[in-house]
């Protein structure tokens, strides 16, 4: 399989994240995406591919335009205000103040516009994000491309990741959803269905929201239960889809601690929903902080599980992109994440 990376990622990354009411050294880092890329070559996958540069249309197709907008500016408008310290929100409306339906009522004010376009602080910006935010969903794209002109599987190496980000929000170190702009643009190149199976810890509520009243891509998320662990006010059992989309969204949230015994059976539930649907193609979203090491996860996977995961998703027998997105056990990244890939391989 092809893997697609760009080392664009290495200019994003803040050395700091608020956590607990603390700045804690940042978890989400650029050594993630390059062990990875080494473990797939040292485990000889196949070659790593340069992704094609591509328009933000699909982009404006999943994400309000004016949403992508204040993405590639933030940084400028940041700076233009007087700072110099990494770009994140501190105040957020509440239900009956303004919010994104209503984009004239956008603040002026960068402060006022980061609290508007997203959910938490852990998506924040220093000088290169936006160009690794571009350069992650030109990765993801060359990889539906790929998938799209008939190659069976291929390896988005993105860096951000995307599952946290919704059509109107950034959030959970998460800007451009990569994985839903990859099943758009599969759409766009002639599928009719394209199923998303989420496996990361933490549920995927970007892509849920994207996808929640669209029955042509079914959203498959396995995660921590939001009643115990963050995005903690979305993934409940109860979220089935809305209008066309009833019955296109399947979450099952899993008890904090879950090992692969629990794990294994919920992974059966998403995979026969997926193979029922019968999609054309099927994009993984592909978290490994499911791994017991993992610093701000509980599940109790082991580095022997990740390539029965890989195995149990070849059994759909589609083409499939997987598509990166967590794991912070950053010493097991790279042999968990191609761990999942050589047992799609059957190796
Ligand atoms: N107390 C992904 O795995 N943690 N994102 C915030 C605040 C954010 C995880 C903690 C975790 C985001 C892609
Ligand atoms: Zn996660």
């Amino acid at each position: 399989m092809k893997a697609i990376y760009s080392d664009t990622h290495k200019q994003h990354g803040v050395r700091t994240e608020l956590m607990s009411g603390r700045m804690v050294p940042a978890f989400e880092t650029p050594d993630r995406a390059e062990l990875i890329l080494a473990r797939f070559a040292e485990q000889r996958l196949g070659p790593a591919l340069a992704p094609t540069e591509q328009s933000l249309a699909t982009a404006h197709t999943i994400h309000l335009p004016r949403y992508i907008e204040f993405l590639s500016q933030a940084w400028a408008d940041w700076q233009a205000a007087g700072n110099d310290s990494p770009c994140m929100p501190s105040v957020w409306r509440a239900p009956g103040m303004a919010d994104a339906t209503d984009p004239r009522k956008e603040p002026a004010t960068i402060d006022g516009k980061l609290g508007f376009w997203s959910f938490d602080t852990s998506s924040a910006f220093v000088t290169g994000t936006w160009d690794a935010i571009k350069a992650s969903y030109d990765v993801a794209l060359t990889g539906a491309d790929l998938i799209a002109a008939g190659d069976a599987v291929a390896f988005a190496v993105c860096r951000p990741p995307g599952h946290h980000a919704g059509s109107t929000f950034m959030g959970g170190y998460c800007f451009i959803n990569n994985a839903a702009a990859a099943a758009q643009r599969l759409i766009e190149r002639g599928a009719t269905r394209v199923a998303i199976l989420d496996v990361d810890y933490h549920h995927g509520n970007g892509t849920q929201e994207i996808f929640y009243n669209r029955a042509d891509v079914l959203v498959a998320n396995i995660h921590a239960d939001p009643m115990f662990e963050y995005p903690h006010y979305i993934g409940f059992a109860d979220e089935a889809g809305r209008g066309r989309g009833e019955g296109f969204n399947l979450n099952l949230p899993m008890p904090l601690g879950t090992s692969w015994t629990g794990y294994a059976p919920a992974l059966d539930i998403a995979l026969d929903r997926i193979s029922h649907y019968g999609p054309d193609a099927v994009v993984v979203s592909l978290g490994v902080d499911t791994f017991e090491c993992d610093p701000i996860s509980s599940f109790k996977l082991k580095t022997c599980d990740f390539p029965r995961i890989g195995e149990r998703i070849a059994s759909l027998g589609k083409p499939t992109l997987f598509v990166m997105e967590g794991g912070y056990a950053v010493a097991d990244i790279g042999i968990n994440a191609v761990g999942v890939l050589e047992g799609f391989e059957g190796r």
